[in-house]
């Protein structure tokens, strides 16, 4: 994946040192995009192995609204345990904001598929997960702000637009902050699925997915884990098959999905930042 190692090398040569929220510090660039056409093939990277699985849970797990962990920890994903209070409660993050957005029963994703399917010229179909009525209290811990009714975290993969030509289904994602070693492969796989299975539900073919960030950085503590990716050759992109029949955006499962031809690099391990 040409995109993603091209993000690394120009942030590793222009990036501003820059000091960070979790102490860790960073090499950073403000304003980057990226474009993965999902007719090539599965944008996974294949210079180090990606858990798919944790991936797919995550995206069933914000379209069902849940904002409680206990369903990830059940299938095996972790990735959210820093952020959670004692009960496994994140507060009102994302699968909260895309489904009922201030306890208002707006829900986002029924309404952009409403659209995608009626109205597909809109330039209005969007989802936001950036909701200031929320936001943490940065003064106060995780699990403070989730008693206290906020999130746990701002959402950094923070709102997204779909839009469609030539019966093809693109969508453009804006992300606040981004974590590039850890954060970004999944983010990329994550909105690439979303796509595609927006568009098989809409009646579309999957388009281009489209990356734009605010803050991209890479944390001190990953520059040599990402030297060693960049030493790597990419290898083909695998392909993903979805269950042609599932119609219905919230009836997808984990068995409907199929990755095949993925052969990557092994795993190349990295301590979050928290
Ligand atoms: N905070 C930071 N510092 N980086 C992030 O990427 C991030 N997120 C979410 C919220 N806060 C963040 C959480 N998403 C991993 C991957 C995604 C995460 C958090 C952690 C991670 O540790 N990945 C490992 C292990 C994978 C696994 O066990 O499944 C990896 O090697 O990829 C970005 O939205």
């Amino acid at each position: 994946m040409k995109q993603y190692h091209d993000l690394v090398k120009h942030v590793l040569a222009e990036g501003n040192e820059k000091g960070d929220r979790t102490g860790t510090g960073t090499k950073s660039v403000f304003g980057y995009q990226m474009r993965f056409d999902l007719s090539e093939g599965f944008p996974m990277v294949t210079t180090k192995k990606l858990h798919l699985k944790s991936i797919i849970y995550e995206l069933l797990w914000f379209l069902k609204g849940d904002t409680n962990i206990n369903y990830l920890t059940e299938n095996g994903v972790r990735i959210w345990n820093e952020w959670a209070d004692e009960n496994g409660d994140l507060g009102p993050v994302y699968g909260h904001q895309w489904r009922n957005w201030n306890d208002d029963e707006i829900d986002q994703i029924k309404e952009v598929i409403h659209t995608l399917k009626n109205n597909p010229n809109s330039r209005r179909m969007l989802v936001s997960a950036w909701n200031p009525s929320v936001l943490p209290d940065t003064s106060k811990s995780f699990s403070e702000n989730v008693a206290n009714g906020k999130a746990a975290l701002p959402p950094c993969h923070a709102f997204f637009q779909f839009y469609v030509a030539d019966g093809k289904l693109s969508c453009q994602l804006y992300q606040r902050s981004a974590d590039i070693f850890l954060g970004v492969p999944f983010n990329i796989a994550s909105y690439a699925l979303f796509t595609m299975m927006m568009a098989q539900v809409c009646g579309y073919q999957p388009g281009d997915f489209i990356h734009t960030f605010g803050d991209a950085h890479i944390y001190n503590n990953h520059k040599e884990q990402l030297e060693l990716q960049l030493s790597r050759e990419p290898r083909p992109l695998p392909k993903m098959i979805l269950n042609p029949e599932v119609k219905d955006i919230f009836d997808f499962k984990f068995e409907d999905f199929t990755l095949v031809d993925y052969n990557p690099h092994p795993h190349i391990k990295g301590v979050v930042a928290v």
